[in-house]
């Protein structure tokens, strides 16, 4: 794979220690992502995701999609989860933001947020079904939402507001140490949908 000289570079780290978090800031313009946003609305198969908690079983407001280059099938939070074979719109977003990253993907966990009342608590990336030093691209379309990293052991926070068609890339010790969460927001009135491209172990 051969690395885009004129592709977006990332900011600095936006992680003070522990982690790597980079931003590639609009990684597509406001009218790609505007398309792609109807497209994916439109088109990925979406169902409210599930989880056991304490015993019990809860069926959360947002809703996912999950792709992957083969049929995956994981547990999480208590529930078995199965991947379907990408769409063709997502498999170009997929190779354009691998081209740039030089990294390879073989999933995507896309997520829909219909309005700011639906959330993501706070949590890490870190089951089984990924390395410990995974790295995970996160494509944001639509509604501009705040988001926040929170380290594990000094609870620091670190707040952004990702907005459509950004790109940030978490890699390294990141989900090891820090937690990250879409936070709730009565002011948010449009939909969003993200994006995370991520190296399932095989
Ligand atoms: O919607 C987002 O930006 C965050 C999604 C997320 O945290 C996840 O898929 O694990």
């Amino acid at each position: 794979m051969t690395l885009d000289l004129f592709a977006p570079q990332p900011k600095t780290n936006l992680l003070p220690y522990d982690g790597d978090v980079e931003d590639y800031g609009c990684f597509i313009s406001t009218a790609e992502a505007e398309q792609y946003f109807q497209y994916f609305l439109k088109h990925l198969a979406w169902r409210h995701d599930e989880a056991r908690l304490y015993g019990k079983h809860f069926i959360t407001p947002r809703q996912v999609a999950w792709y992957g280059d083969d049929h995956y099938r994981y547990a999480y939070s208590g529930i078995m989860r199965d991947s379907l074979p990408w769409d063709p719109q997502l498999l170009i977003l997929k190779q354009q933001i691998e081209q740039t990253l030089a990294e390879r993907f073989n999933s995507c966990l896309a997520n829909l947020y219909q309005e700011g009342t639906q959330g993501m608590a706070w949590h890490s990336d870190g089951d089984m079904s990924l390395a410990k030093q995974t790295t995970i691209a996160s494509l944001s379309l639509g509604a501009t939402r705040k988001f926040c990293f929170r380290h594990l052991r000094t609870k620091e926070k670190i707040e952004m507001q990702l907005q459509s068609g950004q790109l940030i890339v978490m890699r390294g010790e990141t989900q090891q140490h820090w937690q990250h969460a879409i936070m709730k927001s009565q002011k948010v009135i449009h939909p969003r949908i993200n994006l995370t491209f991520r190296q399932f172990l095989l």
